[in-house]
C-alpha cells in the first residue's frame, strides 16, 4: 500500500467522521437517548470501506464533494443500521461490535431497533438534501433503496437466516452474499460514480464488474478471517458462523481454495478497471485493501 494512498485514505476517513457527525441529528435534540445511541452506532469505529469506495469512484467522474460526502454518509448510515440490527438477539446475538458493546447491550433492544430504523431514514434524508438537482439525485436514491431492501441487503440477510443448518451450494452461497454485503458495496461504487458526470454504458458495466468482484472478495475474506483469527482480533466471536452451523466459503471450499478465490476476484477487479487508466488508482488500492485486510 503506497504512502500516498494511506494519506488519502486517512484524510477521507477523517472528513467522513466530521460529515457523519454533522449529518446525524444534534445530540441535544429530543429524544436525546435515541440520538446519542445513533451517534454511538455510527461514529468512532469501522474501516469506512464504503465511503472510501464512494470517494474513489467519484474521483473518476469529477464529482462535487458535497454530493459525494452525502452519498458516502448515507451508505455508511445504512451499513451501521444493518450492523446494529444484525447484532440483536433475534439475529446474530453479538455482544461486541468494533471493539465496543453492541447497541442493544449498551442501551436496550428496543433502542437498538429504533436506532437502526432511524439511521435508515436519516440516510435517505441526508442524500435527498444534497444541493444537486432532483434528476441527478433520484436515480441515486433509488439505487440506495434497491441495494438496502428486500432485493438487496435485507433480502440477503433473509436468505442467510433461512440457510442455518442447511447445505447451500456454491452458487446459492454466492447469491446470498451478493445481496447481503455485495449490494451495498456495489451501490457505494456506483453512487460515487453517479455523483459526477453522466456515465456511458461501458463505464457502468466496467464499474459494475469491479464492484461485484470486490463485493464477493470482501465476503470470502470475511469468512477466511472468521475461520482463522481469534476473537480479540475480530472484535466478535471467532468462527461464530461455523459454530452457528451457517455455510461459509471456508466450510464449502476449504481455507486454501477460499484464499485463492479471493485472489482471483481481486485480479478480476483490477482487470475490470482497465478502461479508466491511472485515475482509477484508488479503486485498485481499495481492491487490494479489501483482500489483504486483517479485520
Ligand atoms: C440486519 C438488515 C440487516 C442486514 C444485515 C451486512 C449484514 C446484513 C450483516 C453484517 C454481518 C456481517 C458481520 C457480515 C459480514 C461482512 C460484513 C458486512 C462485515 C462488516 O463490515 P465491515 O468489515 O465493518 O466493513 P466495519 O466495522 O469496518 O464498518
Amino acid at each position: 500500500m503506497s504512502s500516498q494512498f494511506q494519506t488519502w485514505m486517512k484524510s477521507i476517513q477523517a472528513d467522513v467522521e466530521v460529515a457523519l457527525t454533522n449529518y446525524l441529528p444534534a445530540l441535544n435534540q429530543e429524544p436525546q437517548t435515541l440520538h446519542e445511541a445513533m451517534a454511538y452506532a455510527v461514529l468512532d469505529g469501522g474501516k469506512r470501506v464504503r465511503p472510501l469506495l464512494v470517494f474513489a469512484a467519484g474521483k473518476l467522474f469529477e464529482a462535487p464533494t458535497e454530493l459525494l460526502s452525502r452519498a458516502a454518509c448515507a451508505v455508511e448510515m445504512i451499513h451501521a443500521y444493518s450492523l446494529v440490527h444484525d447484532d440483536m438477539p433475534c439475529m446474530d446475538d453479538d455482544a461486541l461490535r468494533r471493539g465496543k458493546p453492541t447497541v442493544h447491550k449498551k442501551y436496550d433492544e428496543a433502542t437498538a431497533l429504533l436506532v437502526g430504523d432511524a439511521l435508515q431514514a436519516q440516510a435517505f434524508l441526508v442524500l435527498s438534501e444534497a444541493q444537486a438537482c432532483a434528476d441527478h439525485k433520484l436515480p441515486m436514491l433509488q439505487l440506495l433503496a434497491q441495494a438496502s431492501g428486500s432485493v438487496g441487503m435485507c433480502g440477503g440477510q433473509a436468505i442467510d437466516l433461512a440457510s442455518v443448518g442447511k447445505a447451500l451450494s456454491l452458487p446459492e452461497l454466492e447469491q446470498m452474499h451478493r445481496l447481503k454485503t455485495g449490494a451495498l458495496l456495489r451501490a457505494s461504487v456506483l453512487l460515487g460514480a453517479m455523483s459526477g458526470k453522466r456515465l456511458t454504458a461501458e463505464e457502468i458495466s466496467a464499474l459494475d464488474h469491479y464492484a461485484r468482484a470486490i463485493g464477493l472478495a470482501f465476503q470470502v475474506v470475511d469468512d477466511v478471517l472468521d475461520a482463522t483469527a481469534d476473537s480479540a482480533t475480530l472484535g466478535k466471536t471467532a468462527g461464530k458462523d461455523a459454530a452457528d452451523n451457517k455455510p461459509t466459503y471456508v466450510s464449502l471450499l476449504g481455507l486454501e481454495a477460499s484464499r485463492q478465490l479471493a485472489d482471483q476476484l481481486c485480479k478480476d477487479a483490477h482487470q475490470a478497471l482497465s478502461p479508466f487508466g491511472e485515475s482509477a488508482q484508488h479503486l485498485h488500492d481499495l481492491a487490494d485493501l479489501i483482500v489483504q485486510r486483517k479485520a
